[in-house]
């Protein structure tokens, strides 16, 4: 069965290369006229993998092609996703099985809740991809995907082909728990390391700071039914500060580049979470406001 792949950005472009490598059946899924013929031009997906390039030419296609998706990755920003999904809805079969790669929470809601008669996989990620030119990506730290379905914990037959595709994943019976423990260390790590304007590293310096949040962050995992993943979260978040000391956190890469951010889908979702919960988190609402302000002076548009 066909992959088809909307999103040829950095994990997009990651998966299906590997997946063409592997000599699956790939088609991406390019949004304009415009960005298939500079795809053409370009004549396929470049991979760098340990300093290695390699051209895969995977066909390409627009949305409103008339083949129809049974599997589709949406591998896109999570404020682009739903959006996505609806200029290629029309292609979906009845029972196609969708993955959607995005970070945070709120956007695979979004999408889910319009297609009642697919079935939605989320997938959680730690690969790490950039793009340093169009139609070519990076690999630039390996990683592992938890893919998982909330409504239902029995897993597709295809995994194998990820298998073979070398792209590290494992089923996961709890994905939610999987996207909420996430979600919760990006929001004790990334607005600080913007605030701040430092390293992932750098937030070892404000431990009482960190100790606040993931306490708040915790409060909230246990009120919204997640408390697998509130064990232990500030010391996981001290792990990860430690061992990404070096790294700019992706929230502080997308500002200094003047990128929207996922903010909406990770602290904006947490807060509303608290608000629906009737739950006062004062600090985190209080990093909340400042993040935002911080983002509206720089002219970064929330969604
Ligand atoms: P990206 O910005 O590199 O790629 C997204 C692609 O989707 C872009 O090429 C964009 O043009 C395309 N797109 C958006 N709307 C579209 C539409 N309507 N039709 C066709 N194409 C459309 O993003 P990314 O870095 O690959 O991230 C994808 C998700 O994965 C995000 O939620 C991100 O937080 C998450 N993530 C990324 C990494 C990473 O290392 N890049 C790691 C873990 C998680
Ligand atoms: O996922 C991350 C990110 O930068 O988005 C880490 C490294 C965990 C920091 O929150």
């Amino acid at each position: 069965m066909t992959w088809h792949i909307l999103g040829a950005g950095s994990l997009g472009s990651l998966w299906a290369t590997r997946l063409a490598r592997a000599g699956l059946p790939v088609r991406l899924i390019l949004r304009n006229p415009q960005r298939l013929e500079a795809y053409r031009r370009a004549g396929g997906l470049t991979l760098v993998e340990a300093n290695q390039p390699q051209q895969y030419a995977i066909p390409a296609e627009l949305p409103q092609a008339d083949t129809p998706i049974q599997r589709l990755l949406l591998a896109c920003k999570a404020y682009d996703a739903q959006r996505a999904v609806a200029s290629v809805a029309q292609r979906l079969t009845p029972g196609a099985e969708l993955l959607l790669l995005q970070n945070g929470l709120g956007s695979q809601d979004e999408v889910a809740q319009h297609l009642p008669k697919q079935r939605c996989l989320f997938v959680s990620s730690t690969e790490g991809a950039f793009r340093p030119a169009d139609f070519q990506v990076i690999f630039a730290g390996n990683g592992h995907n938890w893919l998982g379905d909330p409504s239902d914990p029995r897993p597709p037959a295809w995994l194998d082909e990820l298998q073979r595709a070398g792209i590290a994943h494992q089923w996961s019976p709890d994905i939610l728990a999987r996207l909420w423990r996430k979600l919760a260390l990006n929001c004790a790590i990334n607005p600080l390391t913007v605030l701040h304007d430092c390293r992932n590293g750098d937030l070892a310096e404000h431990p009482a700071e960190i100790a606040t949040l993931c306490a708040e962050l915790g409060e909230l995992l246990q009120r919204c039914g997640q408390p697998t993943a509130a064990e232990n979260l500030h010391e996981d978040v001290q792990r990860v500060i430690l061992a990404t000391a070096a790294n700019y956190s992706s929230m502080h890469q997308d500002v200094a580049q003047g990128r929207r951010t996922e903010v909406t889908y990770l602290l904006g979702y947490a807060c509303a979470a608290a608000q629906r919960h009737q739950l006062h988190l004062p600090h985190l609402q209080h990093l909340q406001q400042r993040l935002l302000r911080h983002l509206e002076e720089r002219g970064l548009a929330l969604n």
